[in-house]
């Protein structure tokens, strides 16, 4: 029997306009968000949730700017203004969001020394949120996924579910991305429907 779930990625307050890493647009995957809710009985959202030290941030770096790359212990790192750090109002779902039916959430990017763009690994693969064996203890085998960003968290999330034998439903009008070069949205669904996504 499939049992269905749905992942809500990353709706926080600094990925919505006004905050510190705004994905344009972002606040419109809120009622889409919300309207998913309604069609799921189980819930999940991802928090990304940095400590103010996190090897992620510009600032972090001396000499180094916002969207630069560097080697943060062995892996390409895209360096991004001060985000989600952990306890602040920043790193809070979006109040418009219907927080009361969301069953579990997995935080992600907590460890220093490594980010994590998806809701089920770090972007080394060596460590799991444990997003995925709680949804295999729960029986879930299908997931609609919305929220943001679509070209890193969305992305990552899917790839990996993809690859841990989830069915994934993205649903787009729910996503919105942040095209530091233009086309990076295009290019990060046809990856994501390449390995076998289902896009709605
Ligand atoms: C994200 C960049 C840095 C995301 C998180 O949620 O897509 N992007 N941290
Ligand atoms: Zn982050």
């Amino acid at each position: 029997m499939p049992k269905q779930a749905l992942i809500l990625i990353d709706i926080q307050n600094d990925f919505l306009p006004g905050g510190a890493l705004a994905v344009p647009g972002g606040d419109q995957v809120i009622t889409v968000a919300n309207e998913l809710i309604n069609s799921h009985e189980l819930v999940i959202a991802s928090q990304d949730w940095h400590p103010a030290d996190h090897g992620s941030f510009a600032a972090n770096h001396e000499g180094k700017h916002v969207y630069e790359t560097i080697k943060l212990n062995g892996l390409d790192q895209t360096l991004w203004p001060v985000h989600c750090v952990e306890d602040t109002q920043g790193a809070e779902f979006s109040e418009l969001l219907d927080c009361e039916s969301i069953n579990r959430v997995f935080r992600k990017g907590c460890s220093r020394d490594i980010d994590s763009y998806s809701a089920f690994y770090d972007n080394g693969h060596l460590q799991s949120t444990g997003l995925s064996e709680w949804l295999k203890s729960q029986g879930v085998t299908d997931l609609s996924i919305c929220g943001l960003a679509t070209d890193y968290c969305v992305k990552f999330s899917c790839l990996d579910a993809l690859n841990d034998g989830f069915h994934v439903t993205l649903h787009l009008a729910g996503c919105r991305g942040v095209n530091i070069s233009p086309g990076d949205v295009d290019q990060a669904i046809a990856e994501m429907k390449a390995a076998g996504a289902e896009i709605r």
